[in-house]
């Protein structure tokens, strides 16, 4: 300080701005205030008017953005740090939160050992609850301006007490950010890619032009956050960057060794608003998510989660990384149409470029190769290249000229040589059928109905399920989707069936007619009592209903090899289409009773979920030590969905789901 005081300007500046250093330098903490007073104004004078100036402006300038810093990010934070404080505090604080766990499952931690069931969450009067903010309420789809990456975070939650500072903000972000980031011109409408090549596409973007006040976050969708949190944690603690979480072992499988969760997950981080999450599942992605690897993968798994994943969190984030990713794929799983008929072979070997069947056969299943379009199409209209569109678009128009469908039922394996079905006669909307009709709906809605093949498709299909899959239980009279077999009625009903209600409700919304809502309200009840009826309140793999009254019976029988449970997430992908369209809060009450069993059953102490093998043994439901990766890329992303009262929060009038809940632009948005 003593320097400064005869030194160069420069040093005056250095003394002056360090002032307690210099304080202490010359007589420490003794000194007196008045004295620190003067000597401080003395060396002020001694500066020129020049330094002074430059000192004043440097404080003004200092002093502005410290003002506009705190009303851009401090909210955020603030909210950041809540989010952070209420996953530490939800199981002790937050009613409807107190877990239990079934004694089959690992010794309870301490933190656990107090929890019991889940009070009722409407009985209780709601805290404060944080906002999300959300974007447009009017996505577009448009040929975007540029490249963004994170811009803007979705699920940054602000408190509602802070208007003017929201304001602030959504003016800021109107001219250059859109949606969850991404970036876009206005009036430029996305359509399907043409026939030939062309230029690739720019990130595509998603719009904000009309910002909406915050829509609260829900207690239950509180409940949901803290649920994944709690796989996640599994997932991380002991699975990182493999396949799947063995929560039990405290270990993972791998299945492709891709990382199916961490992709799987990634949207669903994206849209609970899981920024730390999901910025560090990123970097897995940007650093150690390799596809030049010397791997089977079967086609359509890997097409709905890894590929449907990337391409909705490109999206959703805007962050180009995402494509690239999709891109590459993308690319690697083209081997599989080279095949006599074009109907893809079942398994790709990524790292080589060679595909094959499976060992046993040169069948594939028609729902692996009905179910991929969606996919595909959309990574054309992303590149540029139509190659992909068309291999997939092949697939489709030949299936629809196929014979062997039963009005309007496919069977369930197609010859990858003839091009035929084969094992003709069963028909089922279960597994190996079940997506074919979902994704007929869906790509007619994904290309702006316009595919008019695809339409007479679906309406013919569902006709077949009224003449020949439908029948009603006894006693309840439960209307269900039983199965075909060579002319023989079988009152079986796969848990996956349970995508139909939901499906047929999203047909309705675009204007099908409103037969298939009925339908819709009934499904829907079925699949509903399939786990009400059920000791744990989880439904099994399969049921038989009972078609004859029987003393003492249920609806629902259930044989012993069916009666594990998976974590699926079809009735709740349904609950939330059926809420969403109706705004009957009985589909919100149903899925909570389901998230409350999961809790309950399935949720392993030590982090994670675990698939179960018997829903009829509370005392013991028999962990299977698996957490599937669409419990994370669908169950508890349909859960947060169907307890959100935003109808903007992915707006069905923007986004169609692929069949592992990615959400990905419709073309031509309502
Ligand atoms: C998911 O991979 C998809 O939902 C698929 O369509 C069916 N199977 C699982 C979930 O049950």
């Amino acid at each position: 300080s003593g320097a400064a005081a005869a030194g160069p300007p420069r040093r005056d500046f250095i003394a002056v701005t360090l002032g307690p250093q210099e304080a202490a330098g010359a007589g420490g903490y003794n000194n007196s205030k008045a004295w620190r007073r003067r000597s401080c104004w003395r060396k002020w004078k001694q500066l020129s008017r020049l330094q002074r100036s430059v000192i004043l402006f440097l404080f003004a300038f200092l002093a502005v953005c410290g003002v506009l810093s705190y009303t851009t990010m401090g909210v955020s934070w603030k909210s950041l740090t809540d989010t952070a404080l209420d996953d530490q505090r939800t199981e002790q604080e937050i009613p409807g939160l107190k877990l239990a766990n079934p004694a089959v499952l690992p010794a309870p931690q301490k933190a656990d050992a107090s929890h019991g069931d889940y009070p009722e969450l409407s009985q209780q009067k709601p805290p404060k609850l944080p906002h999300v903010r959300r974007g447009s309420s009017s996505l577009q789809l448009k040929a975007p301006r540029r490249d963004t990456r994170l811009k803007a975070w979705p699920g940054t939650i602000r408190a509602v007490e802070e208007p003017v500072q929201a304001d602030k903000e959504e003016k800021t972000e109107k001219s250059v950010i859109s949606w969850r980031g991404a970036v876009i011109e206005p009036d430029q409408s996305t359509e399907p890619p043409s026939s030939k090549i062309k230029e690739p596409e720019k990130p595509l973007s998603v719009e904000a032009e009309d910002q909406k006040e915050p829509v609260p976050l829900t207690q239950r969708q509180l409940a949901v956050i803290e649920a994944f949190r709690h796989a996640w944690r599994g997932y991380r603690d002991f699975a990182w960057g493999h396949d799947e979480l063995k929560p039990i072992s405290k270990s993972y499988s791998e299945w492709f060794g891709l990382g199916l969760t961490l992709i799987d997950a990634l949207d669903t981080m994206w849209i609970l608003g899981l920024k730390e999450e999901f910025e560090e599942a990123r970097k897995w992605v940007a650093n150690d998510l390799v596809f030049d690897k010397n791997v089977d993968v079967n086609l359509f798994e890997s097409t709905i989660r890894i590929l449907g994943g990337l391409l909705s969190t490109y999206h959703l984030s805007g962050d180009s990384l995402f494509l690239e990713k999709a891109k590459d794929i993308g690319n690697r799983l083209m081997p599989a149409f080279k095949t006599p008929s074009k109907i893809p072979y079942s398994d790709v070997n990524i790292g080589r470029g060679t595909a094959h069947p499976p060992r046993w056969t040169s069948d594939s299943t028609v729902a692996e190769v009905t179910s991929i379009q969606l996919e595909f199409r959309e990574l054309s209209r992303l590149t540029g290249d139509d190659k992909f569109q068309k291999a997939v678009d092949e697939v489709m128009k030949h299936v629809h000229t196929l014979s062997g469908k039963n009005d309007g039922l496919v069977p369930m394996f197609i010859n990858t040589n003839s091009g035929q079905f084969t094992h003709l006669g069963v028909y089922t909307l279960g597994a190996r059928a079940d997506s074919y009709y979902e994704y007929l709906l869906k790509q007619w809605i994904q290309g702006g109905k316009k595919e008019n093949e695809l339409l007479e498709d679906y309406m013919r299909a569902i006709e077949g399920v009224k003449k020949h899959l439908l029948q009603k239980s006894q006693p309840k009279r439960l209307t269900f989707v039983g199965e075909l077999a060579h002319g023989h009625f079988s009152a079986k009903m796969d848990h996956l069936v349970c995508f139909l209600p939901g499906t047929l409700a999203l047909g309705v919304h675009n204007g099908l007619t409103a037969d298939h809502m009925k339908l819709a309200e009934a499904l829907i009840e079925t699949c509903y009592q399939m786990y009400a009826q059920v000791e744990t309140g989880l439904s099994p793999e399969i049921v038989h209903f009972n078609v004859h009254a029987q003393k003492g019976h249920k609806d629902v029988e259930i044989k012993p090899a069916d009666r594990h449970n998976l974590l699926r997430p079809e009735t709740v992908e349904s609950l939330f289409y059926m809420y969403r369209f109706t705004g009957d809060k009985k589909y919100q009450d149903w899925g909570w009773e389901i998230l409350q069993n999961f809790n309950k059953y399935t949720r392993v102490p030590t982090g994670g979920y675990t698939s179960i093998n018997n829903v009829q043994n509370p005392s013991n439901p028999e962990p299977r030590d698996k957490m599937e990766s669409f419990f994370l890329g669908e169950t508890l992303k349909y859960m947060f969905l169907l307890f959100s009262d935003d109808t903007d929060l992915i707006s069905l009038d923007k986004y169609i789901f692929n069949t592992e809940a990615h959400p990905l632009p419709i073309w031509v948005p309502a």
